[in-house]
């Protein structure tokens, strides 16, 4: 089959490495690709100007992550690298949990090459490349947020071996995909699932239905997250020193008390809940 497709000049697709890696294989981008993430570029720029952490937009600027296309993961690897040592890898989707930790424990970030259809420009449930490279990457620019991504894969290769890889999941759900943060003018996005949403960059910030909690490690753990809506809550951190700080002890005896109390649904605030506000509307 192959030689017919080396006849045909069509490279035949690439098997993915044990390590689940492929070649992004820039050049074959079609310029369609290259116009959906112009589109979607433009949306979540114009949204998330007021909206996004200054961090994120920071690590966009270095990166030169702009509006004229998919950007080939060579280029930003040669900037990621002298700036925090991290490497974009790229996989062909979701890979098994071990190899998705054992990729960040090794600095290296595992992401999509493959662009969202037409259709699903509002919503896609699995991660694409924009989810990845808009919404992930921008944050490794931070040197303390990059250290966090280490640390949290290293957790999870751990996780992994003590079966607690739920309680670990949820940490990352509500910080590296829907973590918020506070800022002098009000609370911030960082959470890559935010920034890559068109209207989950709105309700997050400024609607009155989810509850903001102050970022707390072991509530976060115990609390069940929803995969395909809004989330019910979103936690706030004061800074990134405070999730790396988080992240600094042996999480083992923390599992073993965690195992004996309840999961808390998405939807239920705590009396010990620290509360905060809501953004007024921009
Ligand atoms: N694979 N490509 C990819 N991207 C992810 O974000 C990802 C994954 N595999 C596992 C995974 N995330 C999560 O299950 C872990 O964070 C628990
Ligand atoms: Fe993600």
């Amino acid at each position: 089959m192959a030689r017919v497709e080396a006849a045909l000049g069509v490279e035949p697709p690439e098997e993915p490495r044990a390590d689940c890696t492929i070649e992004q294989r820039w050049e074959s981008y079609t310029s369609a690709e290259h116009g959906r993430w112009r589109a979607l570029f433009a949306r979540q720029a114009a949204l998330l100007k007021d909206r996004a952490t200054p961090e994120f937009l920071a690590g966009l600027t270095q990166l030169g992550v702009a509006a004229e296309g998919i950007p080939d993961f060579r280029r930003l690897n040669d900037v990621l690298e002298r700036t925090t040592n991290w490497r974009i890898v790229a996989v062909p989707g979701l890979v098994p949990d071990e190899v998705f930790f054992e990729h960040l424990a090794n600095r290296r970030f595992v992401a999509t090459c493959f662009i969202r259809a037409p259709e699903q420009m509002d919503y896609i449930a699995e991660p694409d490349v924009f989810h990845d490279i808009y919404g992930h990457v921008p944050m490794l620019v931070h040197p303390i947020f990059a250290d966090y991504m280490q640390a949290y894969g290293q957790g999870g290769l751990k996780a992994l071996g003590l079966g607690s890889l739920t309680q670990l999941a949820r940490l990352y759900w509500y910080t590296v995909e829907f973590g918020l943060i506070r800022g002098p003018d009000g609370l911030r996005i960082y959470g890559s699932g935010i920034v890559s949403s068109k209207t989950e960059s709105i309700y997050c910030l400024e609607d009155p239905t989810p509850n903001r909690i102050a970022f707390d490690l072991k509530r976060i753990m115990r609390t069940e997250y929803q995969i395909d809506r809004f989330q019910d809550c979103y936690f706030v951190i004061d800074d990134f020193a405070q999730l790396f700080e988080a992240t600094r002890p042996d999480f083992t005896p923390i599992y073993r008390e965690l195992a004996s109390l309840p999961d808390i649904p998405s939807d239920q605030l705590l009396p010990a809940d620290r509360r905060l506000q809501a953004n007024v509307s921009a």
